[in-house]
């Protein structure tokens, strides 16, 4: 249901719509790409529900211009997309691949005949498989391996592209694909996801480093997009309190605090003292991280509410490191294809403790929509309710946070069309496009015609 009161946004906010790269660009062996982690994973029997692979993709290698139409016709300033690390670099090392670069120089150009701004991310998974053949995040040689490349990269589009995100998410990359073994590359254990989240946030700070020396006077903008949730008790039993706030620290606070503020949680590097020690923070790391940064993006979908278990699962049994014992109690909202929750007050809440709690810095949704189980009708056209539902909640959230004096300068929508959702395939939906895998046709949804009409307007019908 959405709200009847009209809701404006400012002149000057950005709408745009987000990909990455795996899940998306297909032609996974044109022009020089050697394979990424998600390759290898995604062939492995079992990692993805429904057997499939980024192999193919939305195939917007080689029907880039048609999707560039697309994004137009959803009337947005910006595409925020990410940049294929194993078609630029294809072992994680080494000169620029030519050909991978050509293929985003003749996006850019596609996107600049339209007018769409470019907002660029120089991670999103696809790690070189041969950087994790050679220990991956947790080694700290990828560090440098990506700060290389990120500066390579910079170097060559600086002039392009003034939106620049280092990494996309590295929660995900770190919990997910070294805790819990869910993504690529696989792995279950706790104290590497640990030493491959430091990995990443120092990444990120060397990376924002070498591309500000390449244009020190610039005014491209530099920033990381983290996922972050509004984390709550589910009741206030002093267990459940200290779940939240251990939840809390492992998910949100372990990448907010050294980014903003120079410095890890103590309270979080307390909880996780059983599974590692500090060795792995070098001195000079933290300061690193904290390299000033323009922007910072937020990906939202869902709340989480939590309680402590009364016995704790195995090690490696939950994305929340070192919270074994912690388990979500969904809270009855209505959920979308993924089982994910749906509270758009989450949002407003969380921007909200973001500027309560870190210091002054302008914010992007960078990421944010639902799963719908979509279907074609019989006249061929994708009606999805729920999902304009799930979009007007959320803009009113940003927008209600913004009268409470949140910087928000932008939103935006996850995702173009259906594509590759990881370790669930092709098996969820949350296009504003409809994609038919097995004829690559593309079917703009309710949603997308919503969209486009919020997008030009900036006022929610
Ligand atoms: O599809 C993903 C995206 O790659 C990262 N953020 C969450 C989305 C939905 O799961």
């Amino acid at each position: 249901m959405t709200d009847a009161t009209p809701v404006r946004f400012p002149d000057g906010f950005s709408w745009g719509v987000a990909t990455a790269s795996y899940q998306i660009e297909g032609a996974v062996e044109a022009d020089g790409r050697r394979p990424s982690i998600w390759d290898t994973f995604s062939h492995q029997q079992g990692n993805v529900s429904d057997g499939s692979s980024g192999d193919v993709a939305c195939d917007h290698y080689h029907r880039y211009r048609e999707d560039v139409d697309l994004i137009a016709g959803l009337g947005v300033g910006t595409y925020r997309f990410s940049l294929a690390w194993p078609r630029l670099q294809p072992d994680g090392r080494g000169p620029i691949n030519q050909a991978g670069l050509d293929f985003y120089l003749r996006l850019l150009d596609a996107l600049q005949e339209k007018g769409i701004r470019p907002w660029v991310t120089l991670y999103h998974w696809d790690l070189p498989q041969a950087l994790e053949d050679a220990g991956g995040w947790p080694a700290r040689d990828t560090v440098y391996r990506f700060a290389d490349y990120a500066t390579a990269v910079y170097e060559r589009l600086h002039d392009r592209v003034a939106d620049w995100t280092t990494l996309n998410e590295p929660w995900c990359s770190a919990y997910l694909g070294y805790g819990i073994g869910q993504h690529a590359p696989g792995v279950r254990d706790p104290r590497a996801a640990l030493h491959a989240a430091h990995h990443l946030l120092l990444g990120h700070g060397l990376a924002v480093r070498g591309m500000r020396a390449v244009t020190p006077e610039t005014t491209n903008r530099f920033g990381i997009t983290l996922n972050l949730w509004p984390v709550s008790a589910a009741t206030d039993l002093p267990g459940d309190l200290d779940a939240a706030r251990r939840v809390d620290g492992i998910s949100n606070r372990a990448f907010l605090d050294p980014l903003l503020r120079g410095s890890y949680p103590d309270d979080v590097l307390a909880d996780v003292a059983d599974i590692t020690d500090t060795a792995h923070i070098q001195p000079g790391d933290t300061e690193t991280i904290a390299a000033p940064i323009d922007v910072l993006g937020i990906n939202y979908y869902s709340p989480t509410y939590v309680r402590q278990r009364e016995s704790a699962g195995p090690a490696g049994s939950t994305p929340w490191v070192g919270c074994e014992d912690v388990e979500s109690v969904p809270q009855g909202f209505p959920t979308t294809d993924m089982g994910w929750e749906i509270e758009p007050d989450g949002l407003r809440r969380l921007l909200v403790r973001l500027r309560d709690d870190y210091p002054p810095i302008p914010l992007y949704v960078t990421e944010n929509g639902m799963a719908v189980a979509d279907v074609v009708d019989d006249e061929g056209k994708v009606h999805d309710p729920e999902r304009i539902g799930y979009l007007d909640g959320h803009l009113r959230a940003c927008r209600q946070a913004m009268d409470e004096g949140v910087d928000l300068r932008g939103y935006f929508a996850w995702t173009l069309y259906d594509n590759f959702e990881w370790s669930f395939g092709y098996s969820k939906r949350f296009g504003v496009v409809y994609l038919d895998t097995s004829t690559q046709v593309r079917i703009p949804k309710s949603s997308a015609a919503w969209y486009a009409q919020v997008a030009r307007t900036g006022e929610l019908p």
